[in-house]
């Protein structure tokens, strides 16, 4: 077996031109791989710690910390290691930072190491990192699991953090539900952000895009938004709730003042269960299946409501509220909120405790759905990870933008050369 002969870090820069780790890992047979850690702007408050240098350079925002963390502190503590054994090697790194949050070597120090090591391990065996990714599920969870394509949720109108318009929801999404495989379910999403274009350019809006990639106008209502997407589908000859639903990421910690969600794009201050009949409104008129984020993070309560009302029909998922930590998605479980659980590795920033919290919602029929953030770059991983570890859905942003349409091109490959993973 090969072993892990260096490790070499540098600063590079993410969708939104701001500074992130690349981490490269080589071999003593000479394979080598680099891997890219994303980065949210919509954090979750519990989420771990991201290391930036502050000061005045770059905004504050630089990494050349972490980036000597990973080049003389965390390095000599895995070379000379076998990268296939990537829990002993992320556990090493884990107890070496010491802190529940990483927050003395930086989570996006750790997880960097943590992809690299994941892609080198699947170039050495030669197998698609997919793969590699199912049997580091059999050896973390004894476990084994059924690859799969995941359907896409694709973000075609961004608002909320996401962009500088006046909408409150952060994402609109469509699912194409009723497509037969992956390449279908792109065909479909393609023409309706295209026709979705053509309509908001029609309507005299600005067709400038969000952070991922979705179009950013200014609009009277959250509702006019759904309007405009429902048109769009129509307009491409599919059916809605047949073909094609909609996906809501609410994003709601953003505009919670910590007593009222105040939507200012509608001129709005709700409290806890008028915001849940709000959303119960729109579940009731359009063909909405999932929304995440209803509710702010620790508004307990809020999420309690939310689930009694719309748990039953319509998928709840918990994205700042769990920030992919499988002890506070225990506490979720006993407190009977939500139904569905992003999963965004940076927020817990290491493979094997992302693969933890995901075996932990799989074995409580928490739906998982893999997820990339707002500042990606061109890493692919995510595409792989959802398949190799059988997850139904992913969303990565719109159809549109290198850093989000990377990840679609790689599951184009995936099911061109896998006749036998189906998209579920
Ligand atoms: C979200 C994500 C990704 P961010 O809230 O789900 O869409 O956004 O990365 O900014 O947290
Ligand atoms: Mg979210």
């Amino acid at each position: 077996m090969s072993k892990i002969s260096k490790v070499r870090a540098i600063q590079v820069f993410d969708s939104r031109g701001i500074p992130t780790i690349s981490c490269k890992i080589s071999l003593d047979d000479g394979t080598s791989a680099i891997a890219m850690v994303p980065s949210g702007a919509s954090t979750g408050s519990k989420e771990a710690i991201e290391l930036r240098d502050g000061g005045e350079d770059y905004h504050g925002k630089s990494v050349f910390n972490a980036v000597s963390n990973i080049n003389e502190k965390l390095s000599p503590l895995i070379i000379g290691k076998d990268p296939s054994n990537q829990n002993e090697i992320d556990k090493t790194l884990i107890e070496f930072d010491g802190t529940s949050d990483k927050s003395v070597m930086g989570a996006n120090a750790i997880l960097a190491i943590s992809i690299a090591i994941a892609k080198v391990a699947s170039k050495m065996q030669k197998i698609p990192l997919y793969k590699h990714f199912s049997n580091i599920y059999k050896d973390i969870t004894s476990e084994s699991i059924d690859p799969c394509i995941p359907m896409p949720m694709f973000n075609i109108l961004n608002g909320g953090e996401h962009s500088n318009n006046n909408i409150d929801i952060q994402e609109f999404m469509i699912l194409p539900n009723g497509a037969k495989s992956f390449k279908e379910a792109m065909q479909w999403s393609v023409e309706i952000y295209q026709n979705l274009k053509i309509i908001i350019s029609l309507n005299g809006h600005s067709t400038a895009v969000g952070d991922e990639g979705g179009f950013a106008p200014s609009l009277d209502s959250n509702e006019e938004a759904i309007k405009l997407i429902i048109q769009a589908v129509e307009n491409s000859n599919l059916e809605l709730k047949q073909d094609v639903n909609i996906a809501l990421d609410c994003a709601s910690s953003e505009f919670y003042d910590g007593n009222k969600y105040l939507m200012k794009g509608e001129n709005k201050s709700l409290t806890s269960s008028e915001l849940v009949s709000y959303l119960e409104d729109l579940v009731d008129k359009y063909p909405i299946t999932s929304i995440e984020d209803g509710m702010d993070e620790n508004d307990y309560n809020g999420w309690k409501l939310l689930t009694s009302q719309l748990g039953d029909r319509c998928q709840l998922v918990g994205d700042d509220l769990f920030v992919t930590n499988k002890t506070i998605l225990e506490e979720g479980i006993k407190e009977n909120i939500a139904n569905s659980i992003l999963i965004k590795f940076n927020q817990i920033g290491s493979l094997t405790e992302t693969i933890e919290t995901i075996d932990y919602a799989n074995k409580n029929n928490f739906q998982p759905i893999v997820s990339h953030r707002s500042g990606e770059t061109e890493d692919t991983t995510i595409a792989d990870l959802a398949v190799g570890l059988g997850i139904k859905q992913i969303k990565t942003g719109a159809p549109c933008r290198s850093d989000r349409i990377a990840k679609y091109n790689r599951l184009l490959w995936i099911e061109e050369e896998s006749s036998d993973i189906l998209l579920k």
